[in-house]
């Protein structure tokens, strides 16, 4: 096989551009001819987890879910990218456990509450604003940044253009899942 199967697990609040990097990132590997596998919010929330909300409980349910998956797409031998705003570093550290300590990068995808708000992509920013939104991350959930210490890779998206945080990250991948 031309690829060692890899998890890279994007985390940050919502908006902060977890998905357009795992996208633009899966389309860049393709073309390389490496297979790889997108988990997130549209494939897993909406079917395997539609019966979890976002109590702390139920976002740890998701989670550990979440793992459990990737792990069997990694036993095939694919490079796996999920996008989950995994907001605790508990749960990130949960995820790896699961997943094996070696075969998970996780990657923050760090954009201020302000800058995610400023973009509110789907009018949740605004619709948490006005009251509308239970446990939002970041308003009323928390989101734990990590600490120094901690193996997770970080991405700054309001500081920097897309291509720029898709060139640093191809940068940092491709060794990872080169054979
Ligand atoms: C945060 C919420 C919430 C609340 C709905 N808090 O930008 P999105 O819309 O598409 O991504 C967010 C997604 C977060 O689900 P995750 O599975 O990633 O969360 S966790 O890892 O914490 O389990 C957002 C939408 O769901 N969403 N309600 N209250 N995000």
């Amino acid at each position: 096989l031309k690829q060692r199967g890899h998890v890279f697990w994007f985390y940050g609040l919502s908006g902060s551009g977890k998905s357009t990097l795992a996208n633009a990132l899966e389309r860049k590997l393709a073309e390389q001819g490496f297979v790889t596998k997108i988990l997130d919010g549209d494939n897993i929330r909406s079917g395997l987890n539609s019966d979890l909300g976002f109590s702390d409980a139920d976002r740890q349910e998701n989670i550990r879910r979440i793992a459990e998956v990737t792990r069997l797409f990694l036993d095939a031998g694919i490079v796996v990218f999920t996008s989950f705003i995994t907001p605790k570093r508990e749960l990130r550290a949960a995820a790896r456990e699961i997943v094996g300590l070696d075969d998970m990068t996780p990657v923050y995808v760090e954009a201020s509450f302000e800058t995610c708000a400023e973009r509110d992509v789907k009018g949740l920013y605004a619709k948490a604003a006005a009251g509308g939104v239970k446990n939002f991350t970041g308003k009323d959930s928390s989101f734990e940044a990590p600490v120094a210490g901690d193996p997770d890779w970080t991405i700054t998206t309001d500081k920097q253009t897309e291509e720029e945080s898709l060139n640093q990250l191809l940068e940092k991948v491709l060794p990872l899942i080169k054979n």
